[in-house]
């Protein structure tokens, strides 16, 4: 079928709205009507070249809510019209990651996702003969994209695309983060870095884990009213902190963060975030994703001397059982979604979303067929 789609060529060139050719769903899979997507920074990331995993020409997007409009042999939890958000880490429910107990990383088809493929070696995705790779296993900047049953989850259709797409990716990694990475507890002090999509969903769940001070950090000050409405105490400004901004924080907290989180992708702040932490006990994660040949340091004797680091791909949520738990949350008020979905847009105007990204002007854009 002929599908509406943004499609990305060549690393650092704007996207461009074409019709593709998409393939059907073969065996456990199905088709998806996209509905809505949120522009992660990852997929900017991706498309600035910096991913090593990045491949062109492909379908980008990875924060989706849409229909099943068709079903592969073999579906079985799946039906046409089901309401849905597709998962970039799946969740078979059977591979010895998913049967660990211990993690989120399903690993039953991540050799071939990270290839751009379909889990049979295929793509099903092309332009005028010209085959495009899948990305991050959804492709959601496409309005019919393929996916495979174990990673999709199911969701209630009373819920809007427009909003719940953002739990795809941002709303579920940042209060993931919190809960089920660090388990924040009742009365900790929480410092997160970066006050963007992510970021403003760590602070919503480091407020509904009941931390005490949540100090938020960034260039822009921008980001300061929004994160105070979803719960930060304190802002800092690094450009405006006289001296080191990590004496600063350990000040500010009475002895350095329980928790921090580094939610911008700079390696610099991610030493930041880790040293920030309370000597002892403090941990530190990783949520951040850093480019090629990017490397973290810090002195030994920094975990030496109790602190941790750690990191959380998808909030460690593992999908299809979590993601609709959290958009009965969002629909029973207990999560705010709205106000971090700053602008909403047609396709065509998808490569505005990345500049409003790029210049700090919006938490979320979002993308509506
Ligand atoms: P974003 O662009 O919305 O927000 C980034 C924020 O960081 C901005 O507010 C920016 O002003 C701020 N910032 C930039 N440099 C800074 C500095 N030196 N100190 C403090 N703040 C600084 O991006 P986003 O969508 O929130 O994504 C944030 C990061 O999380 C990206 O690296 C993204 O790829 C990654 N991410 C990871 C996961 C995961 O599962 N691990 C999921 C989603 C996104
Ligand atoms: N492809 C990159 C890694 C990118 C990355 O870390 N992705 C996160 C999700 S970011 C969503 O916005 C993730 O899920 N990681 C776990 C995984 O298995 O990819 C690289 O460096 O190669
Ligand atoms: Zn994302």
């Amino acid at each position: 079928m002929k599908s509406r789609a943004a499609v990305a060529h060549a690393p650092n060139k704007p996207l461009t709205i074409e019709e593709i050719e998409v393939g059907g769903p073969k065996e456990g899979e199905v088709l998806i009507e996209i509905k809505a997507t949120g522009v992660c920074h990852t997929d900017a990331y991706t498309l600035s070249g910096a991913d090593p995993e990045g491949l062109f020409p492909a379908v980008l997007g990875h924060e989706g809510a849409g229909i099943v409009v068709d079903v592969g042999p073999g579906v079985q939890s799946l039906k046409k019209g089901d309401h849905v958000i597709p998962l970039y880490v799946p969740e078979c429910r059977e591979c010895n990651f998913c049967t660990s107990g211990k993690t989120n990383l399903c690993q039953a088809i991540r050799s071939t996702q990270g290839a751009g493929l379909m889990p049979d070696g295929s793509k099903r995705f092309s332009i005028d003969g010209e085959p495009l790779f899948h990305y991050m296993g959804t492709s959601t900047f496409t309005n019919y994209t393929v996916v495979p049953e174990i990673a999709v989850a199911k969701v209630r259709e009373d819920a809007p695309f427009d909003k719940i797409c953002y739990i795809g990716c941002g709303v579920t990694t940042g209060i993931g983060a919190v809960i089920n990475t660090a388990k924040v507890a009742p009365g900790d002090n929480v410092v997160v870095f970066g006050l963007g999509g992510i970021g403003l969903n760590v602070i919503q769940g480091a407020r509904m884990a009941g931390a005490n001070m949540i100090v938020g950090v960034d260039i822009n000050p921008g980001k300061k009213e929004m994160a105070e409405r979803f719960g930060m105490t304190h802002f800092v400004n690094p450009r405006e902190v006289e001296g080191d901004l990590v004496p600063y924080i350990v000040n500010l907290t009475g002895g350095g963060a329980d928790y921090s989180f580094e939610c911008v992708g700079n390696v610099q702040v991610m030493r930041q975030a880790l040293e920030c932490c309370h000597k002892g006990w403090g941990t530190s994660v990783i949520i951040g994703v850093a480019g090629s040949g990017e490397e973290i340091s810090t002195r030994p004797f920094q975990l030496v001397t109790g602190r941790s680091w750690r990191g959380t791909a998808f909030g460690g949520a593992k999908g299809r059982t979590d993601v609709p738990k959290i958009v009965d949350w969002y629909m029973d008020g207990k999560i705010s979604i709205d106000p971090m979905i700053t602008h909403t847009m047609p396709l065509d105007e998808i490569n505005h979303a990345f500049h409003l990204m790029h210049e700090g002007e919006s938490i979320r854009s979002v993308i509506t067929f």
